[in-house]
């Protein structure tokens, strides 16, 4: 069975995460890439880690709809598998990012897993899903550590990718997010900051596959 884990390398030492990367690329759906890792390695790392597994480019897009353009173009260009997109900014600035695209799948951010999303983003989400939709998205990133919240997004929008961040550290199960509908489970910390990430990764590929 294909892995549906998704490791978050939110390091700020380019060797650390090179190495890594080599250790679990196989075994592992994609890496995600965060501003952490390219404000320290630059664009480059896209490409680099590309060679061990689909990368995953977190970049939280949210401008208007030229400078999405370009930040999406950019991601394209250096081998990136998909993109994820802030939605609050509007049809526009999303559909910006899909358009621009090209063969990258598009995860737009509907609700998220930090209690400061039941500020601006939680009373928005059914918004956010219906535009998100419009706008041709591929999927969401919705919080795995509030199931409930997941099982609601994919009653909605039952032929999407939902991708959940929120395991491990933060307190979700990602058993539990698979079983509220996640297609794939994000995990950062309890992965790369352990002693064995391979270990780590076998941990989580074995609990998320029993609860398919
Ligand atoms: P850990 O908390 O270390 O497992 O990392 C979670 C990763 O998912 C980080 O890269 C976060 O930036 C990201 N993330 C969230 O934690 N919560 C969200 O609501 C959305 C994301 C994301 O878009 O990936």
């Amino acid at each position: 069975m294909e892995s549906k884990l998704v490791v978050a390398l939110d390091l700020m030492n380019e060797a650390d995460l090179l190495r890594i990367a080599a250790k679990i690329g196989s075994r592992v759906f994609a890496v995600k890439l965060n501003w952490p890792a390219i404000l320290v390695s630059g664009s480059k790392i896209i490409r680099e880690v590309s060679r061990y597994s689909r990368v995953i480019c977190d970049f939280k897009v949210a401008d208007i709809p030229n400078t999405n353009s370009l930040i999406t173009e950019k991601a394209l260009e250096m081998g990136a598998w998909g993109i994820i997109s802030h939605s609050f900014t509007g049809y526009d600035s999303l559909r910006a990012v899909v358009e621009h695209a090209g063969g990258m799948s598009v995860f737009s951010v509907v609700s998220m897993s930090h209690p400061g999303s039941a500020e601006f983003i939680n009373p928005n989400t059914d918004r956010l899903v219906e535009m998100s939709v419009r706008a041709g998205a591929a999927g969401f990133i919705a919080p795995g550590n509030n199931p409930e919240e997941v099982s609601r997004i994919r009653k909605m929008a039952p032929e999407k990718i939902i991708m959940t961040p929120g395991v491990g550290v933060q307190g979700g199960k990602a058993g539990d997010a698979i079983r509220a509908g996640a297609d794939l489970v994000i995990v950062g910390r309890s992965v790369y900051a352990s002693n064995d990430p391979e270990k780590q990764v076998e941990i989580f590929n074995s609990e998320i596959n029993s609860s398919v």
